[in-house]
């Protein structure tokens, strides 16, 4: 068949979310996908949550360096809003062919506030603002023991870097991914070159998926 009686469609991009605990590599990780798929030729954006560069993000900033208080359910929903006023930039990318990469997304934002054991805000009722948001084609959650991350590094200065709160999350992460089943889970306690070939596997038959997977999806409720 010639070019010219070809229609030509472009490809839309993939929407690639990495989730994990801290000290996991995620950043590192999203960094290194990014350079892999740049040289094979894709389109490519890295954003990350929170997004401490709009409005509201910097509200989010000042709540996590400890400059400011928010109650609960209301900085639960400025990180929920963060991914909202961004949430329409990212489908216009996916759709013209560019593939974004996101650092933390929904699964941090419900289990985060989860792990806060404030008895009205569970995680069913942190997942709700989510609904409706882009579903990324691919999860990939870095697995990392409390040992291994550990060695990474001590805790930082910022809200929920202590033990109580991160081991809570972990269990959170289990149950909200036996919830939300399109995760792939990476073991993150290898090497940064192992994690990232891992990585680079997944991705790569996600991109083989996406005829199949059609138009970016949305964000739906847990499963019971
Ligand atoms: N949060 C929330 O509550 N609600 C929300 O909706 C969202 C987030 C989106 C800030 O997140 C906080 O916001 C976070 C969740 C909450 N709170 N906590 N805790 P953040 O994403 O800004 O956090 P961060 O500062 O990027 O840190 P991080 O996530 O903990 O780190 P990471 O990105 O996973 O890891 P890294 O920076 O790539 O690597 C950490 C170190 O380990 C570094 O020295 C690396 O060189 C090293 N590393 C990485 N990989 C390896 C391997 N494979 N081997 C050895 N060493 C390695
Ligand atoms: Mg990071």
């Amino acid at each position: 068949m010639t070019g010219t009686s070809q229609q030509t469609r472009t490809q839309r991009g993939a929407l690639i979310v990495v989730e994990g605990l801290d000290r996991a590599g995620k950043s590192s990780q999203c960094e290194m996908l990014q350079t892999y798929l740049k040289e094979q030729g894709h389109s490519v954006k890295y954003i990350r949550f929170p997004d401490r560069t709009t409005p509201i993000g910097k509200l989010i900033d000042s709540y996590l360096r400890g400059s400011a208080n928010q109650e609960d359910h209301a900085i639960h929903l400025l990180f929920s809003a963060n991914r909202w006023e961004i949430a329409k930039s990212i489908e216009e990318d996916i759709n013209s062919g560019i593939t974004v990469i996101v650092d933390r997304y929904s699964y941090s934002g419900a289990v985060y506030s989860a792990a806060k054991a404030n008895p009205t805000l569970s995680l069913e009722w942190a997942w709700q603002p989510e609904l409706g948001l882009p579903r990324p084609d691919i999860c990939l959650f870095l697995s990392i023991s409390a040992e291994e991350a550990a060695k990474r590094g001590g805790y930082g200065a910022e809200r929920y870097e202590n033990e109580t709160m991160q081991t809570r999350v972990r269990e959170l992460f289990r149950t909200l991914f036996e919830r939300q089943k399109d995760v792939y889970v990476v073991d993150a306690g290898k090497t940064l070159t192992e994690v990232s070939k891992d990585i680079q596997n997944a991705v790569l038959n996600c991109l083989a998926c996406l005829d199949t997977i059609g138009s970016l999806r949305k964000l739906g409720p847990l499963a019971k």
